[in-house]
């Protein structure tokens, strides 16, 4: 059975750059299952399977329709146990929640600096219509004012992604020697940026990025290849 994943994309069909919508992708690769993308711009995302405020990653396996990108985790987990596992266990499942809460507090934030314009460019004109309305409303200034606001030297995101930094130097993955959901929670996140600016904004040679690297070649390189042209 293949699954289908609603995707978030931008003007190009080919351009995948939702956070949460890669942690999917990565979570459905590493179970080794078979799915293709239903590629969804902004203003098409509430209403996907018959929804009517749906945010995305949705997925549809067979009969089931699963919204959000843990629950989604959770259901692989239970629906294919004897696939590879993304959680490695109740504890590993509950650890998952603070990588989840840190990368969405801490990493998401100074990604959003460094890239918002470049998302809102990259977008259809009736998305960056949704985008602009919803994203200034959000932030309280134009997405011009924000922009603005950030430096782009990505020493902001370095600090926020020190704890991270500190365990890769001792260990492979945040899941130790192979990689779980957890790893791809952020990787979900850098990913984010990387799909949406063409600047590579991790230290060379930091373990952040030697970590990201690896990811980004794992299922035949689907993440590296999820960098489109501008
Ligand atoms: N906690 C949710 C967050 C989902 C989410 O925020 N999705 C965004 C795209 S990355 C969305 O659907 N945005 C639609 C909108 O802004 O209306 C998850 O992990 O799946």
């Amino acid at each position: 059975m293949t699954i289908k994943i609603y995707e978030l994309c931008g003007d190009n069909p080919e351009r995948l750059f939702s956070p949460h919508c890669w942690k999917v992708r990565m979570a459905v690769a590493h179970k080794g299952l078979s799915w293709e993308t239903i590629p969804t711009p902004f203003t098409k995302v509430a209403t996907i399977e018959g929804g009517d405020s749906r945010r995305i990653p949705v997925i549809r396996d067979g009969d089931t329709v699963v919204e959000e990108s843990y629950e989604i985790a959770r259901y692989l987990e239970a629906t294919y146990p004897d696939a590879p596992s993304l959680f490695k266990g109740d504890g590993g499942d509950a650890l998952t929640a603070l990588t989840i809460n840190w990368s969405a507090t801490q990493v998401h934030p100074e990604v959003v600096k460094l890239c918002l314009l470049d998302i809102y460019n990259s977008l259809a004109p009736v998305d960056q219509e949704f985008f602009r309305e919803s994203r200034e409303k959000m932030f309280g200034c134009t997405l011009e004012e924000f922009d603005a606001k950030h430096a782009k030297s990505g020493d902001g995101l370095a600090k926020v992604l020190l704890p991270l930094e500190l365990t890769l130097k001792k260990q492979k993955f945040i899941g130790g020697e192979s990689p779980l959901f957890a790893d791809y929670v952020v990787f979900g996140a850098l990913q984010w940026l990387r799909t949406s600016s063409t600047e590579d904004y991790l230290k060379a040679d930091s373990a952040v990025a030697n970590w990201f690297d690896v990811l980004l070649d794992m299922y035949d390189g689907m993440g590296r290849k999820g960098r489109v042209a501008a």
